[in-house]
């Protein structure tokens, strides 16, 4: 029998029909981003910002993980060879510190290397799907939305950084393949707060355009 879930959410209640179509998607919680040394201090950006949401997060990934449903972390890295990083990317950066080059946590932004891996809070547990990525979007070059048909997942709850970036990004393709996505708003966190708060704004503005933002203490009241 199904066992429905009804999140207090804005614009207005996130619900769903059987919690077996849910899924939990952490997105990119990796000392790259996280601590200093990474691909988001070489950018320029103030990274302790984003440590803060570790234990909320957390609490959120516990609950999955209590339950049982399902959880699907992302990370944003390129292969040894570069050769699924186009040159684009790889030009943003200040010389001596882009995609590929060795920073104080080996390679930045390398799959593989130490400073890529997620923080060790949040590290997957065995059986946890880990879907690695090239691009912002967890959609784009990764096998994400079989493995999600496969599982029988229609509804994200998304967790992770950068909102504005690959979270907001991701929320927006998996909206544009009939996902129905909530984020949750104090287990993501931006470089800059004034783009987190835009972005919660935006994504569910217009009735829910993209989908719906509740605090984690709504997701651990549901669940
Ligand atoms: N720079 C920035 O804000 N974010 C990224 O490059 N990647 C993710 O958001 N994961």
């Amino acid at each position: 029998t199904a066992r429905p879930l009804e999140i207090a959410a804005r614009p207005y209640p996130f619900r769903v029909a059987d919690r077996d179509a849910v899924a939990l998607l952490v997105i990119d919680m990796q000392r790259d981003f996280l601590e200093p040394g990474g691909f988001g201090a070489a950018l320029g950006n103030d990274v302790k910002r984003l440590q803060r949401i570790v234990p909320t997060v957390r609490r959120v990934l516990d609950a999955f993980r209590d339950h049982g449903l399902p959880v699907i972390h992302t990370k944003e890295g390129h292969r040894q060879d570069l050769s699924d990083c186009p040159p684009a990317k790889r030009s943003r950066g200040a010389p001596g510190m882009r995609i590929g080059d060795v920073g104080p946590m080996g390679r930045i932004l390398v799959l593989g290397e130490p400073g890529n891996d997620f923080v060790p809070e949040l590290a997957p547990a065995p059986g946890e799907l880990v879907v690695p990525k090239p691009g912002k979007g967890a959609f784009y070059r990764t096998g994400l939305d079989a493995r999600l048909a496969a599982l029988g997942v229609s509804h994200l709850l998304i967790a992770g950084v950068t909102t504005e970036v690959c979270v907001q990004t991701t929320m927006r393709e998996a909206n544009d393949r009939g996902y129905e996505c909530l984020l949750i708003e104090d287990a993501t966190e931006s470089y800059f707060p004034e783009f987190k708060v835009a972005t919660l704004e935006m994504v569910r503005a217009q009735g829910a355009i993209i989908g719906w933002t509740a605090p984690a203490a709504a997701v651990l009241e549901a669940l």
